[in-house]
């Protein structure tokens, strides 16, 4: 399947910058998005600036567009304010502009930390009911039931993808459970925006990992088949990273540190 136009949102962030110039290749133009300035475009792109809290820019964004890879918005736990911003409200004007215009499928980057408060004993799957970490895995469950209304009402499609780590290489113990690799990530994508029916599906982004929390059982309709794995880095992370300290609940849930760090003022 090629796209006519397919809008990137957080173009200029650490996943936006990976998936351009890998998501080219699946469109004639690729729309790309952020809040800041981030150069030129290049061939069969066009640059879009936008803060996702506008609603006439957003609108104004997602006019001519087949299909969105929504990667943008606050992606680490942040004082309440630029996470109602950008996550509540701009989720809102995204799905709201996707009405609009008509626009059929969304690639939602939502996150594992929607779940974060399972333990790291606990194998889940996209069906358990969510328990966010903070205020950030709150506002992508958030994000995740928009895309449910939006379908349910509407019938615009979401895939809803719950993205562990994706990094170049596992970082530490928890990422050998939790990592997706580049290439990884832009099979799922791809399979996001191409299978066939999605209504709203919620699917873990993790590669092919040998220790794994989560279940995608339920999401293999998706038809997304990683081919890495975090293995290929367990000896050299283990090595670096010797000891784990379980009275640390970083080490004893899923979302790792995440569980303990936050706007709370009282922390
Ligand atoms: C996320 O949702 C963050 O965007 C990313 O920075 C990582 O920390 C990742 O989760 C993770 O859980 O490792």
């Amino acid at each position: 399947i090629r796209f006519g136009r397919l809008l990137l949102t957080g173009a200029a962030g650490n996943l936006g910058r990976e998936l351009r110039p890998r998501l080219r290749r699946y469109c004639d133009t690729l729309r790309l998005s952020h809040r800041r300035d981030f150069g030129p475009a290049e061939p069969g792109e066009e640059i879009v600036l936008a803060h996702l809290e506008n609603k006439a820019a957003m609108l104004a964004l997602l006019e001519g567009v087949d299909a969105v890879v929504h990667m943008g918005g606050v992606s680490t736990e942040q004082p309440w304010q630029p996470i109602l911003e950008s996550n509540i409200v701009g989720a809102y004007n995204l799905y709201e502009a996707a009405r609009h215009h008509r626009v059929w499928r969304i690639v939602f980057a939502s996150s594992n930390h929607v779940t974060g408060f399972y333990r790291q004993d606990q194998v889940i799957s996209p069906r358990d009911p969510a328990r966010p970490d903070g205020l950030y895995g709150l506002s992508k469950a958030f994000g995740e039931d928009l895309a449910q209304l939006y379908f349910d009402r509407f019938g615009i499609e979401t895939v809803s993808l719950r993205i562990g780590s994706s990094y170049a290489e596992p970082k530490d113990r928890r990422m050998l459970a939790t990592w997706l690799s580049f290439d990884d990530l832009e099979r799922l994508v791809v399979a996001a925006l191409t299978a066939p029916v999605v209504g709203h599906s919620v699917i873990y982004g993790i590669s092919d990992n040998a220790t794994t929390w989560w279940d995608n059982t339920p999401a293999r309709h998706v038809g997304y088949r990683p081919q890495d794995s975090s293995d290929t880095f367990r000896a050299a992370v283990e090595a670096r990273q010797p000891r784990i300290d379980l009275d640390d609940p970083a080490a004893r849930y899923q979302g790792g540190a995440f569980v303990r760090t936050g706007p709370f003022e009282d922390q």
